[in-house]
Formats: C-alpha cells, structure tokens, sequence
C-alpha cells in the first residue's frame, strides 16, 4: 500500500486571500492559478498495519505544527477510506529548501493523491481537490492541468478545482524571482484571518466576479497586455489589504519594490512583462518567449536577487512509480 506524487506548485492571478470557514478552507472568493514546470514537490506514503505511529519527513526540517497538520491532513484520508493504518511519509521538494519557495500548495497536493492512491480510493479529480483543499487552501489548484479555477463554493462538496484551459493552450512564461529575504514569512493563514476586518475587504469581494470573468476572456483570446494589467493591478491589491490590515503586514523587501519598477521601466521601454506577488517578497513575471533571455538578464542585475527560475505552464498532479523509499 505505497505510492508516490508528484506535484507542481502553482501561482494564483486571481487570489485567494480570506476564508469564510477556517476549518473546511472556504475561501471567500473562487480564485484562478497556473501550475508552474519548473517548482514540485514528490511525496512517496505507504501505509501499513505493521506501522505503530505516524512517521512524517521532509527534506526541509519540518516544526512540531507542521507536521500535526500533515497527520490531521492522514487522519482526513483514513477517514474517507475508513481506515486506521498508520503511515510513512517521505517528501522532496525540486527546489531548494532555504529558497523561500516552500509550498504547501505542492507539498499538500502531492500528500492527497500518494496517499488516496496508497490506501486504494477510487476518487475523481474533483473528489481529490475536495480533499487537498482542506490540507492547504491553494493545494486544490495544483492538482488539476494547466489552467485552474478553484470555485469558492459554499459547502465542503461544492468547493473544488478543475481545468479552465490546459496547460498548452497559451504559451507564455512564468519566471519566479526569489529575492533575499531574512525575516520569517507570516504564515498566509495568519494573513488570511487578518483581512476579515479589513474595511477595504467589502470593495474588493464586490468586484471579484467581474475580474474572474475579465481574466477568464483575455486567456481564452489570448490577450497578453489586457491579462498582464489585470494580473499586476490584483496582486497590488493583495498587498494593499495586507498593509491595511490590523497590525499592517509588508511583505515586501526593498528588492522586490526594484523589481515592481524594473518591469514597469521595461515595459515603458518595450519589453512588455507582469508581475504578481503572494504572501512574501518574491516576484512571479509573466513574458512572451520572445522576451524571456532578455528580461532575466535584466532581472540579474538588481541587488538582492538570489535566484531565478523559469517556468512554463504545467500538468497537474500525477501518481509515478518510483517512490522515494
Ligand atoms: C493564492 N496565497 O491565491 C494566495 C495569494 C498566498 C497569497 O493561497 O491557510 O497556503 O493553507 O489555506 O493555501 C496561500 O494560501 O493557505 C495562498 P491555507 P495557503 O495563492
């Protein structure tokens, strides 16, 4: 009763930022994401009768509370296949560990998919977003192709993610831009509780609908300057219910503030790329091929960059047959 996952993480452009239930991870809006190629994590779990306790290890050094939520995340699995074994876990992640990248949206994906394979429970990929969805929020994104919606829904069965384009229908380019970062990130949860008071909150959730069906229009026709504005202008608006949240969080480093004006600096001068920022300092810009080898030169001149990754857009979850033990 072992198998293994792999899967990618992915980048929102609509975000989820909100929940309106905490324990079942109902956001307060639907969201849309892109898997990215070049970011996974590979989780391997077996679970058996001869094990006396959950055995759960990474290959970043997981704290006491993470790794309670991987069990709870078990103790879920178990409870749909109505099953009691214990289990090992053991999980890799293609990027380095002190990069910034740890996600719980990759990490939790590949968790549901190994361990509902593992324990033989025929679900569907609705089913199995259903379940990552209530391990980490954003892990329901990374499980189906390419293009992803996670409809906010109103009940535990009718919050999912699926496919709104595959991951060949627009071929652009996703370049992660991790910057030097010395404080610890705030855990996005903690963020997420944090918007609830947001005076601001009101405005943005009035308009969500519209840009979800704007952004969905310029993907389908594949208008690269209407969906970069739309990208950029909802990240920025992230950042602003951050700030204005009670205490304020800034999760920017001065790098990032240097990278937001290098791209508008380019774009001023023609080479047309967007940004998009999540809960921490790091830069997601989205080019044209035909603009990729130049940007990253550019972008490897700014200080406090410390690594760039290239991204395409990718499939989803997938279960492998080499498993990590
Ligand atoms: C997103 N983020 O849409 C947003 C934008 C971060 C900023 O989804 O509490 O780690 O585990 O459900 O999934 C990160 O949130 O939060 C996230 P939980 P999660 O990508």
């Amino acid at each position: 009763m072992k198998a293994t996952a792999i899967a990618p993480t992915n980048i929102a452009f609509i975000k989820y930022w909100g929940k309106k239930d905490n324990s079942l991870r109902l956001p307060l809006n639907s969201n849309i994401s892109v898997n990215l190629s070049g970011l996974s994590t590979t989780t391997s779990v077996e679970f058996s009768s001869f094990f006396s306790r959950d055995d759960v290890l990474s290959d970043r050094q997981k704290d006491d509370q993470s790794i309670r939520r991987i069990i709870k995340h078990l103790d879920l699995i178990r409870k749909v296949a109505n099953k009691n074994f214990f289990a090992k876990v053991r999980s890799v992640n293609s990027f380095p560990t002190a990069s910034g990248l740890a996600s719980s949206a990759s990490g939790f994906a590949a968790l549901t998919v190994a361990s509902c394979r593992a324990l033989n429970l025929d679900l569907s990929a609705k089913e199995l977003t259903i379940i990552a969805r209530q391990g980490s929020g954003s892990a329901c994104r990374s499980i189906p192709d390419g293009w992803v919606e996670w409809l906010k829904g109103s009940t535990n069965n009718n919050s999912y993610a699926y496919t709104i384009f595959p991951s060949n229908y627009w071929d652009i380019n996703i370049v992660t831009v991790i910057v030097n970062n010395i404080k610890k990130d705030i855990l996005s949860t903690k963020g997420m509780d944090l918007v609830l008071s947001n005076p601001f909150l009101k405005t943005r959730l009035r308009k969500i609908n519209k840009k979800i069906e704007l952004i969905k229009q310029y993907i389908y026709s594949k208008k690269f300057t209407e969906f970069g504005e739309l990208v950029e202008k909802e990240a920025l608006e992230l950042h602003a219910m951050t700030l204005t949240s009670e205490p304020p969080i800034i999760y920017w480093e001065p790098a990032t503030i240097e990278l937001i004006k290098l791209v508008w600096r380019l774009r001023k001068e023609g080479l047309e790329s967007y940004f998009t920022i999540d809960a921490g300092p790091h830069l997601k810009i989205i080019c044209q091929n035909k603009d990729l080898d130049k940007l990253i030169i550019k972008l490897r001149l700014v200080e406090g960059v410390k690594k760039i990754i290239s991204n395409k857009i990718s499939s989803g979850t997938k279960l492998i047959d080499s498993h990590l033990f």
